[in-house]
């Protein structure tokens, strides 16, 4: 897993801080009947503890979602000097995204992991950050179908990063994204180049950030199991399996048909020649840092042609998480069902959406989707605290999720490189593969 400065590994400090944390805080409400002392250690240390946590993701989300989303596009290139590989690609992006997320969105409906605490106690849980959670909740009620959908379209893109509207936001990125393409001048290159550096330096920040997660778990789930005790961990369990169960389904049932069907290759092939980059995604939690041995694998061991595994496996790393688009659709109705906001058709529809670009706005360390998840909670006044219960838990699902997203990278590149004619793509896949000895 990721080592850290000290040397132990970070998710293995966030294990750490998970059970120290949930330890303390079931004894603490098993033991502390209702001493003054217990909320104010809550409220004096623990929530301000993890308030500075949340905040530190909330302030990432903007910079990364502009700079993640444009770069994606810019990669993907104006489609008419790409042609079909950047066309494919982005079809391929956003077809299985979708069916990822609405595999989670069905997922998280279908077992309701969320169900069983009284919302009213889980409520409860809410610190000084709730106000600002029910005043954007107050600002969706009763938005029409209608209004959700122009509201995507910013009247203001610097009020609606001020207001933390994501979609708004994702939609001014994507414009600003394709007219940069379409222009390829040297002020807009110079404009890209500059992007590429905000984009790095969120990455930089959002690793400074999960350095401080083993802490931040510890204070969020102590805050969170002295209030509610036991019952919230089997919440959690739920959460983990329904994540796992629908990630597991994704990538076991539906990466694998779309293999057969438009990559002529069988699963076996495929997992056992993807296998060395499925190993260092589990175990490196990122896409980033997977994507040399990615890039390796999908030539010499899946056959697909150089120009191709380049751009797809390239573009995919950062633009393509089909498990991170999944695991933010159901953490999101999760905490929605834990804390007993009731979330319509609509505002559904709006969370698919959310959680399709999301997986492109997400980053590709570990962790990199926290920031978004925190976003898109706040916007439909679901108390963003839930991320300290999720966290705790972050790790086993962090590991789970990269493989999914790395997965579905090379899986692309076989899908797109089988139509790139052989003559134009440079090498026969059946030839290649026919050669290869895994
Ligand atoms: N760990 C990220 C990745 O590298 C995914 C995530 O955080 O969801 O793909």
């Amino acid at each position: 897993s990721t080592p850290s400065a000290g040397g132990m590994p970070l998710h293995t400090k966030m294990l750490i801080g998970f059970v120290i944390g949930t330890v303390a805080g079931l004894a603490a409400n098993f033991y502390v009947a209702d001493a003054g002392w217990l909320d104010s250690l809550i409220t004096y240390v623990t929530d301000p503890v993890g308030q500075v946590f949340l905040r530190l993701l909330f302030m990432l989300v903007i910079p990364l979602v502009f700079s993640a989303l444009v770069l994606g596009v810019v990669e993907i290139g104006d489609p008419a000097s790409l042609g079909r590989i950047g066309l494919k690609t982005l079809l391929w992006i956003l077809a299985v995204t979708t069916m990822a997320v609405l595999i989670g969105l069905l997922a998280v409906n279908l077992f309701q992991p969320g169900r069983g605490i009284d919302p009213e106690v889980a409520q409860s849980l809410l610190a000084a950050s709730s106000d600002r959670a029910t005043e954007i909740a107050g600002a969706r009620e009763g938005v029409s179908g209608i209004q959700i959908l122009l509201n995507i379209v910013p009247r203001n893109p610097v009020d609606a990063a001020a207001r933390g509207d994501l979609i708004a936001v994702m939609f001014f990125a994507l414009m600003f994204g394709i007219a940069a393409t379409a222009l390829r001048t040297p002020g807009t290159r110079s404009f890209v180049a500059a992007v590429q550096g905000v984009y790095d330096i969120c990455l930089k920040l959002i690793g400074w950030v999960i350095a401080l997660a083993p802490y931040a778990v510890a204070a969020l789930l102590f805050s969170i199991t002295a209030r509610l005790g036991m019952d919230v961990l089997v919440q959690l369990a739920r959460f983990v399996g329904t994540v796992i169960a629908a990630l597991g389904f994704h990538f076991f049932i539906v990466i694998p048909i779309l293999l057969w069907v438009f990559g002529r290759m069988s699963p076996l092939t495929f997992f056992r020649g993807a296998q060395p980059a499925l190993l260092t995604a589990f175990s490196t939690s990122s896409s980033s840092a997977t994507l040399p041995t990615t890039l390796k694998v999908t030539e010499e061991n899946l056959g697909v042609p150089r120009r191709v595994a380049r751009f797809v496996c390239t573009l995919g790393a950062t633009a393509n998480m089909n498990g991170t688009a999944l695991f933010e659709g159901i953490t999101v109705l999760f905490l929605a069902q834990f804390f007993g906001v009731e979330l319509g058709m609509g505002q559904q529809v709006l969370i698919l959406l959310l959680c399709i670009l999301g997986g492109v706005g997400a980053a590709g360390v570990p962790g990199g989707s926290l920031p978004v998840i925190a976003m898109i909670l706040a916007m439909f006044g679901i108390p963003p605290e839930g991320i300290g219960l999720i966290l705790g838990v972050d790790r086993l699902l962090d590991m789970c999720r990269t493989v999914v997203n790395i997965g579905g990278d090379m899986a692309g590149s076989v899908v797109i490189g089988r139509s790139e004619p052989a003559d134009v793509a440079g090498v026969d896949m059946d030839a290649a593969l026919a050669d290869v000895d895994v």
